[in-house]
């Protein structure tokens, strides 16, 4: 898979800050702190598009 130039676009909130571009949405579940965040990482091959926390519980 190559993913070119990927972007934070926004936390949101609310549903009228969600993005409008018609794109397929990915859903990514899980308890906090089991690596949501370096997965996406891993995926876009970037160190810290999504923010980490330090430590592994
Ligand atoms: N040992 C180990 N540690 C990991 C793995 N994936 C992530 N971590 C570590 O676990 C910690 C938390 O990872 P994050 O990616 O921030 O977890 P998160 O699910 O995004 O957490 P929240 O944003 O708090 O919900 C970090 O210190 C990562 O380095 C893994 O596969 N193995
Ligand atoms: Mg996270």
């Amino acid at each position: 898979m190559q993913i070119n130039n990927p972007k934070f676009e926004v936390s949101a909130v609310s549903p009228k800050q969600y993005p409008n571009e018609n794109l397929p949405e990915i859903v990514l579940v899980g308890r906090s702190n089991v690596g949501k965040s370096s997965f996406i990482n891993a995926l876009v091959n970037r160190k810290n598009l999504a923010r980490t926390s330090s430590e592994p519980r």
